[in-house]
């Protein structure tokens, strides 16, 4: 299995050579799209091919389906010909082997099994990205307020939340945590823009921060935790939230943020004595780059004494991931993070 991506090499050879046969097999095809689109159909083709490689070198069948399943939704709620997905991806296998040969038979062969299910998959996918319950109590409220604008609101929600007796390392996931994938999923949905969904998690991020006088007024009890995105990965607030757990624990905790370079984040875990790390991917195209800094810390200085937590997003989809990215555990949120660590360094 080849498990650390290079980067997607001759991406966009392979995704131009995928939209060609896809309009020379499918002449009806260019009648429904505008004279312009075969750029936009190349950056969707590019866009798939990422996910459908990172998902073949992690060897996840089940994240490849929850792309497909994602992005066959998506399409739908832009009001695109959702029944064109189906021959586009079967063009991007062809396309795959005839740029890659041998090396590009993983992901064909991966490709054209998710494709099989697609038609099994219910059309609701129930899926955290795609969908979620109706959001109650305050977790309801601080949404709408967000989507009102009202930031002065959302923040006198998780204030008061705090101030009714409820502790910070409960109040800040369960309010935020919701509200945030309601987000997601109405920006999937084509309910809000997506320089919507960038306020909403601008205003949440500055809200959050708020209560980091709080937060680190905790007695710290020792160990030390080194917190990090995979390099390319932009989603920080699940990570930070589970980093916050920590420092409310009693860890001594650094949040180094999205996308960190992985050779600066194995010094930095080197130089700070951290007992754990934790590594966070969000999406399936990140994963790869997950497994690459796991490697790398575990070569590094004080690589052996050190154990590694991963998660996110994929790793809720593939029970299993974490093993094949080299990880010591993984988790679903702070709460259980924080009682795998301590159980570790006890
Ligand atoms: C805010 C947001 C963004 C922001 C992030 C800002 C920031 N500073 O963090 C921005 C605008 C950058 C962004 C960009 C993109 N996003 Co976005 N984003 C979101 C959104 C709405 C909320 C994320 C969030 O904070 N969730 C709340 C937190 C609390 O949940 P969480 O992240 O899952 O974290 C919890 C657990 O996963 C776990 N956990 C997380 N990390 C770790 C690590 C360890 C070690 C452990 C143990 C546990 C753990 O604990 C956390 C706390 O409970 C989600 C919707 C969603 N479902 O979450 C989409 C979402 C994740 N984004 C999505 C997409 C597609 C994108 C883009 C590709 C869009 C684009 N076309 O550009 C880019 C990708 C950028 C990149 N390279 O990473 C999709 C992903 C779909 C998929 N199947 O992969 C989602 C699901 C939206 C959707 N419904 O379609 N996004």
């Amino acid at each position: 299995m080849n498990m650390v991506l290079p980067g997607t090499p001759n991406g966009a050879e392979i995704a131009a050579l995928g939209v060609e046969a896809f309009y020379s097999h499918h002449p009806s095809a260019a009648l429904r799209y505008p004279a312009g689109a075969r750029d936009a159909c190349r950056r969707d083709m590019l866009m798939h091919l990422i996910y459908v490689e990172a998902a073949a070198a992690l060897d996840s069948l089940p994240l490849l389906i929850d792309y497909l399943a994602w992005v066959r939704a998506l399409i739908g709620n832009l009001g695109l010909p959702v029944a064109d997905l189906r021959p586009a991806l079967d063009c991007l296998a062809q396309a795959v082997e005839a740029v890659r040969g041998s090396q590009g038979q993983d992901t064909a062969r991966l490709l054209r099994r998710g494709l099989r299910e697609l038609d099994r998959l219910p059309p609701e996918f129930a899926s955290l990205a795609c969908s979620g319950g109706p959001l109650t109590g305050p977790s309801a409220k601080f949404l709408a307020a967000l989507l009102a604008f009202d930031y002065p609101k959302a923040a006198a929600i998780l204030f008061d939340a705090v101030e009714g007796g409820a502790d910070i390392a409960a109040t800040l996931p369960d309010i935020v945590g919701p509200a945030m994938r309601e987000v997601g999923r109405l920006w999937h949905r084509g309910q809000i823009t997506v320089a919507e969904e960038h306020a909403a998690s601008a205003a949440t991020q500055v809200i959050m921060a708020r209560f980091y006088p709080r937060i680190f007024a905790t007695e710290r009890r020792g160990p030390v935790l080194v917190a990090a995105c995979a390099e390319g990965e932009l989603h920080e607030m699940g990570l930070r939230m589970v980093t916050d757990q920590f420092q409310l624990g009693g860890w001594e905790t650094h949040f180094l943020g999205a996308s960190t370079p992985p050779k600066a984040m194995a010094a930095f875990a080197a130089r700070s004595g951290a007992a754990v790390v934790a590594v966070s991917a969000m999406t399936v195209a990140s994963v790869p780059a997950a497994a690459s800094l796991i490697a790398l810390l575990r070569t590094s200085p004080g690589g052996n004494g050190r154990k590694i937590l991963a998660g996110g997003y994929p790793f809720s989809v593939d029970q299993d991931l974490w093993r094949r990215v080299g990880a010591d555990g993984t988790a679903a949120d702070g709460r259980q993070a924080l009682a795998l660590a301590d159980d570790w360094v006890r």
